[in-house]
């Protein structure tokens, strides 16, 4: 009778997390709530985990299976709250689609911090926009050139009337790709359009002129069909990636990297350093302005939170 002792364990994959208790997804294709074991255990959405199946007595009881480790991590997206701690995302991913869309309006800045933190954690980056059955002639324009020039792919798509949304799913196979950006863009009702049978709760009509309403409010990780897996994450007010020393702040612009070898000094920040290759790309006008702007913004932000990180190493 030893077998019924000794605990049954197996290997799932987190697919939601809210604090101490997780939705894990077997092998099988189940769908089991777990809790965590022991306090130093901490689990993201994508973790790769071991649960142990309660005894029958103790299961009768009603213990939940139990996540006794966590597997170890490819990726691991985090950010930064304002006291430079860092709080993680998701693990797993290999992509980073950040949606915006002509409305809610779109912050450039914030979207080069997650194109910014997804190259630290070395997860590609890529733009969705959303709602182009709606007009973008007007703000997104430019940005959204401005990435396509720094060398992201950009999917211009609509939710609503499914337009390019074949190609999106074509694009997304065989990734694990998180969507974020601001509430409102559309995250979830693009991951509906993905994932059919999926209903995933979307603002409805009557909360439509609510702007900081956040509907989503937990990160959960769906199987698209065909290929691929898809996390769709509450909106956010602001972003900041976990914080990285000065010399890896640029590595989170492709633009900047490209031209940084042709700069005079190696180490060269593209600040104020003499035969800089970055700020003559500027002057020539083959270099964003804003984003250079953006890249000079986070490594002040990096400056500012780092006496708090200093302390924590
Ligand atoms: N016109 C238009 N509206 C869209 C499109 N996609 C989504 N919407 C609308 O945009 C609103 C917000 O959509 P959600 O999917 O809830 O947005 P979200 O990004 O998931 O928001 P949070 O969960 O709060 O972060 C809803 O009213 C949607 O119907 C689209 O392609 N075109
Ligand atoms: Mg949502
Ligand atoms: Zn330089």
């Amino acid at each position: 009778m030893t077998f019924m002792n000794t605990p049954v364990e197996f290997t799932a994959r987190v697919v939601e997390s809210f604090g101490r208790r997780a939705i894990v997804r077997t092998a099988d294709g189940e769908r089991l709530p777990a809790e965590l074991f022991g306090k130093r255990l901490s689990i993201v959405c994508g973790d790769e985990v071991n649960v142990r199946m309660p005894r029958p007595v103790a299961a009768a009881a009603g213990d939940e299976p139990r996540i006794v480790s966590v597997q170890p991590r490819r990726t691991l997206l985090q950010r930064t709250d304002s006291r430079g701690r860092n709080e993680p995302l998701a693990s797993n991913l290999t992509l980073l689609a950040i949606v915006v869309a002509p409305e809610p309006p779109t912050d450039p800045y914030m979207v080069d911090r997650y194109l910014a933190g997804a190259a630290y954690a070395h997860i590609d980056g890529a733009i969705v926009v959303n709602k182009s059955d709606l007009d973008s002639s007007s703000t997104l324009g430019e940005a959204v050139e401005e990435y396509r020039r720094a060398g992201y792919p950009v999917l211009t798509v609509s939710a609503l009337n499914s337009h390019a949304i074949d190609d999106l799913r074509a694009f997304l196979k065989g990734k694990t790709t998180m969507f974020a950006g601001q509430s409102g863009v559309g995250k979830s009702t693009l991951t509906n359009a993905l994932i059919p049978d999926l209903e995933r709760q979307t603002r409805t009509l009557s909360d439509s002129t609510g702007e900081g309403r956040h509907t989503t409010v937990s990160t959960a990780l769906f199987r698209m069909p065909g290929g691929g897996e898809l996390i769709d994450s509450p909106g956010v007010r602001d972003f900041a990636p976990a914080l990285v020393s000065d010399a890896v702040v640029q590595r989170g612009w492709p633009e900047i990297v490209a031209a940084a070898p042709q700069c005079r000094f190696a180490n060269c920040l593209h600040l104020r350093e003499p035969g800089c290759a970055v700020i003559a790309g500027i002057d020539a006008g083959t270099l964003s302005a804003r984003r250079y702007e953006s890249y000079k913004r986070l490594l002040n932000i990096m400056r500012d939170l780092a006496p708090d990180y200093e302390r924590r190493k």
